[in-house]
């Protein structure tokens, strides 16, 4: 059972909302479901940026608090008819250097939104990642399917990996309404400089060598973000209640030939970066195959051509600099203290 043709003129709770994907569904929202009432609960974490909301200030309330505060949490959930759950502590470096706001963001967060839309009887739709099932190998032709069996690698993945459980649990025990989608690695405008993407782009327009973790053959399969939350609105329009679904957009590429696409669009020789110790336990590859998604709701992505994607992606941190060059020194002193360690 789907929710089709219920949605124009209710309104909806976005968890993280202030955060990369988070905020891009919210805009996502505003231009394609101008009636639907948005309401964003955020902690603004260093993750965060207030200005990425700062156009829609008008028509977008802004909660500033934690998911894992059951008061506020109640009090919100009560007001709305979906939560849409976003926010989560997201890179895996910083698991590496602190689990513990992972295990209290992730797990205790999505468990107090659990409780909350158990006790009001809300609709809910979790957000999470295909990194719960462990990775591939380069020369192992399959990809991640719905029925792949769960195995995480890194502190992150681990506690995204028990949030996803808990809310299958919730549904199943308790009837909670909820669907759930896991998505590939995403990449667009306002996605923090201390991911791989971002940080390769504004490292170069710094004049600075991008950073390949190990020989840089490891893979992601890389999705716009805007490709992400138009299957997320698929799932919330007629998805069937209890299911998962896997999102990707078949952009599978390896490391360096993703830096090598970043520094030929920035007029850089594409040998120009440098390889750094790489990430521990860092994951081989990940691939996502979306059938279910594609027959089942009919998505398809928008942006087929990574290349162009990318290009674009490029041409947003070039043109938004006033937006990045807040978070970018204090990002790279981190990654600096981690290679010391
Ligand atoms: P992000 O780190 O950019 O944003 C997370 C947001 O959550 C931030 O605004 C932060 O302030 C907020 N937040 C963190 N802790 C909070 C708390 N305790 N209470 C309230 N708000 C809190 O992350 P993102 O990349 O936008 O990821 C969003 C979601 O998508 C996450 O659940 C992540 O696991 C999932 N996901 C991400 C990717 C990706 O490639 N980035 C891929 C698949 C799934
Ligand atoms: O400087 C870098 N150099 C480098 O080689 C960084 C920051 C990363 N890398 C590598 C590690 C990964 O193989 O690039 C790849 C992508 O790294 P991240 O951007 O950190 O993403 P990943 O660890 O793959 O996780 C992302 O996708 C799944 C998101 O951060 C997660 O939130 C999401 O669940």
């Amino acid at each position: 059972m789907g929710t089709s043709g219920t949605l124009a003129g209710m309104r909806i709770l976005v968890t993280g909302g202030a955060g990369f994907i988070g905020a891009n569904f919210v805009h996502w929202t505003r231009q394609h479901r101008p009636d639907v009432e948005i309401t964003v609960l955020d902690a603004l974490t260093y993750a965060s940026d207030g200005s990425s909301l700062a156009s829609l200030r008008e028509a977008v309330s802004l909660v500033e608090g934690d998911i894992s505060d059951a008061g506020l949490v109640d009090t919100l959930v009560s007001q709305t008819d979906l939560v849409v759950h976003f926010a989560a502590e997201s890179h895996n470096d910083n698991s590496l250097v602190d689990p513990s706001p992972f295990v209290q963001t992730n797990v205790i967060g999505t468990f107090t939104i659990l409780e909350a839309v158990r006790r009001h009887d809300v609709r809910l739709h979790h957000i999470s990642t295909d990194e719960v099932y462990g990775d591939l190998e380069l020369d192992d032709l399959s990809r991640f399917t719905e029925d792949t069996p769960y195995n995480p690698s890194s502190p992150y993945s681990s506690t995204k990996a028990a949030s996803d459980l808990l809310v299958r649990a919730w549904v199943r025990s308790f009837g909670v309404r909820a669907t759930l989608t896991n998505c590939s690695n995403n990449y667009g405008p306002y996605q923090h400089v201390e991911k791989f993407i971002p940080r390769q782009i504004t490292n170069v327009l710094d004049g600075v060598a991008p950073k390949l973790y190990g020989d840089g053959l490891n893979v992601r399969d890389w999705i716009h973000v805007d490709d992400h939350n138009s299957a997320v609105w698929a799932v919330i329009d007629n998805g069937r209640l209890g299911e998962t679904y896997l999102i990707g957009a078949d952009g599978e590429k390896n490391n360096k030939e993703v830096v090598q696409a970043i520094l030929v669009a920035l007029g850089q020789p594409a040998d120009a970066y440098d390889h750094v110790t790489d990430r521990p336990g860092h994951d081989m590859r990940y691939a996502i195959d979306s059938t279910k998604l594609r027959s089942e709701l009919g998505w398809t992505p928008a942006y087929a051509d990574f290349a162009k994607g990318l290009a674009a992606t490029v041409a947003w941190y070039q043109a938004n600099e006033g937006w990045w060059r807040p978070m970018k020194e204090a990002t790279e002193l981190r990654y600096a203290a981690i290679a010391a360690h």
